[in-house]
């Protein structure tokens, strides 16, 4: 429940509306495990499935320890600090902590936790076949101040199936302060912004407009995000930010077509999380994304029409 005792929440500098009709908890679906045709329903209506403590908890503690041992390593956390802790060094605050698939790939613990084990048999069981997961790991360590725009996932990843699924997993305990994932409600029924928003893709460019050559380039102009205000978002689009305190041992899945951003991390803390991709094997996966050396968002991978 969100309670009165809520503290002044921001989303990219931008205070965050919580009353009631303006923001709310996400639905958990934890007693749903096991019933695949009440997990997809929920999808449906919803957008999301919240699973709080799907992963063991302990594993996910392992996870989290590879990860900020290598952050450590690399002199981004406070010195003198214990890792565990996690502290984010005051200088700097902000580089290398941006996405971390090459620190992800270094970490067997935390390719375990991904990518075999409960998440893969959730999968399995959700989607009812064999899963093919992206070998791409979003590893974000987030720094002190940072937040993630609104947007859809499919216009970083819709080359494959749109029956693809992203799963949220924080790697800390992660209170209001910290920043967690927001949802917005109902935002997967956006039959307008599916079909305009919805519809991109990050790494196209017109070869017919000005700066076509800098987006060819790799200076691009869309960035993906569909918005810098969430506020200003949610007023216009409707339904209400969903979020929760998470813990380690969470999962929340979602849709390409289920609009989300952060919280700012407002502590003192790297926040970690990651996100990661399944669907069935037997449907077009995204190449962007998968094989052993995935091209990501590259120059390389960039498509120019004709707008
Ligand atoms: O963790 C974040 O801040 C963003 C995550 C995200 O965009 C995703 O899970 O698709
Ligand atoms: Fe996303």
């Amino acid at each position: 429940m969100v309670t009165a005792a809520l503290p002044r929440l921001t989303a990219l500098k931008y205070e965050v509306d919580t009353s009631l009709d303006a923001f709310g908890e996400l639905r958990r679906s934890d007693h749903l495990i096991g019933n695949a045709p009440a997990l997809r329903e929920r999808m449906e209506e919803d957008g999301y499935i919240f699973l709080p403590g799907l992963l063991d908890r302990e594993a996910v503690r392992g996870a989290r320890r590879s990860i900020m041992e290598m952050l450590a390593d690399e002199g981004l956390l406070e010195p003198g600090t214990s890792s565990e802790d996690g502290i984010a060094a005051r200088e700097p605050r902000t580089k290398g902590l941006g996405v971390r698939n090459d620190l992800a790939k270094r970490s067997a613990e935390l390719q375990r936790l991904l990518y075999a084990g409960r998440m893969m048999a959730f999968y399995r069981h959700f989607l009812g076949g064999d899963v093919l997961h992206f070998t791409y790991t979003w590893l974000r360590p987030r720094a002190p101040g940072g937040a993630t725009p609104p947007h859809y996932d499919i216009v970083f990843m819709g080359r494959g199936t749109t029956r693809l699924c992203t799963a949220w997993t924080p790697l800390s305990d992660i209170s209001y302060e910290m920043g967690g994932l927001m949802v917005l409600e109902g935002s997967h029924r956006l039959e307008g912004l599916k079909n305009t928003y919805g519809q991109k893709d990050v790494d196209t460019y017109c070869t017919n407009l000005p700066h076509a050559q800098e987006r060819v380039a790799g200076n691009k102009l869309f960035t993906g995000q569909l918005s810098r205000n969430p506020i200003k978002l949610r007023n216009t689009l409707g339904g209400r930010w969903l979020t929760a305190e998470f813990r380690m041992g969470d999962v929340l899945t979602f849709g390409m077509y289920t609009l989300h951003c952060s919280l700012d991390n407002q502590s003192d803390r790297v926040r970690l999380s990651c996100d990661t991709r399944y669907q069935l094997a037997s449907e077009p996966a995204d190449h962007r994304w998968v094989g052993e050396e995935p091209p990501g968002h590259g120059v390389a991978i960039r498509q120019g029409h004709i707008c």
